[in-house]
């Protein structure tokens, strides 16, 4: 009677199929190591981003250098004289921007709208629209456009109220 007892419980832990619980044991195995081992993706957002890149483009003597040399002494309270490339700029804890000028060249332009987050257009407002502004448009609606900001310069060589009338007649306002 003892016998038989002991030989129930013995079947009641010995698997039915010896094979296929072993494949059962590995495979359960293996998913567990595979949970462990999941590559886990950083989100964590960078330390350090990269800076905004600032693009100023406009036509030969419109005045870029000249504003670039005053938005480096507004961040920096230094005045560089020779600007010769790019600038960067800290202008906050996490946060820096780089001032590029762009030369008077269609090369210049295309390179600088691929990466420009931020273009500040300069125009002479003495002298009105030129060339380069409108082909320079033209270049950004083919290579995605950033953001523009239009900047005047030269508003202080227009003198009279005729002068303005004759650089900028309502015609071409519309
Ligand atoms: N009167 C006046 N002169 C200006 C103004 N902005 C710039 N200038 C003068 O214009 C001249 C040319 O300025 P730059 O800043 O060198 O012009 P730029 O666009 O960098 O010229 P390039 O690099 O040769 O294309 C300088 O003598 C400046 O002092 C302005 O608003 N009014
Ligand atoms: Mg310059």
């Amino acid at each position: 009677m003892y016998f038989v007892w002991t030989l129930t419980v013995i079947q009641a832990f010995i698997a039915a199929h010896p094979f296929a619980a072993d494949k059962h044991i590995r495979h359960k195995a293996q998913l567990d190591q595979q949970r462990l081992h999941v590559p886990l993706v950083d989100r964590t957002p960078a330390k350090e981003p990269p800076p905004v890149i600032v693009a100023i483009v406009g036509p030969e003597g419109v005045g870029k250098t000249t504003l670039m040399r005053s938005l480096i002494r507004r961040y920096t309270k230094h005045t560089v004289a020779n600007i010769t490339g790019p600038v960067t700029v800290v202008s906050g804890k996490n946060r820096r921007i780089t001032f590029i000028e762009c030369n008077n060249d269609i090369n210049s332009m295309i390179d600088i709208g691929k990466i420009a987050d931020l273009v500040l257009l300069m125009i002479d407002g003495s002298f009105g629209f030129e060339m380069e502004t409108m082909e320079f448009l033209n270049v950004l609606q083919a290579h995605g456009f950033p953001k523009v900001m239009g900047v005047l310069t030269h508003l202080d060589l227009i003198k009279t109220v005729s002068y303005t009338h004759l650089t900028l007649p309502t015609s071409d306002l519309v």
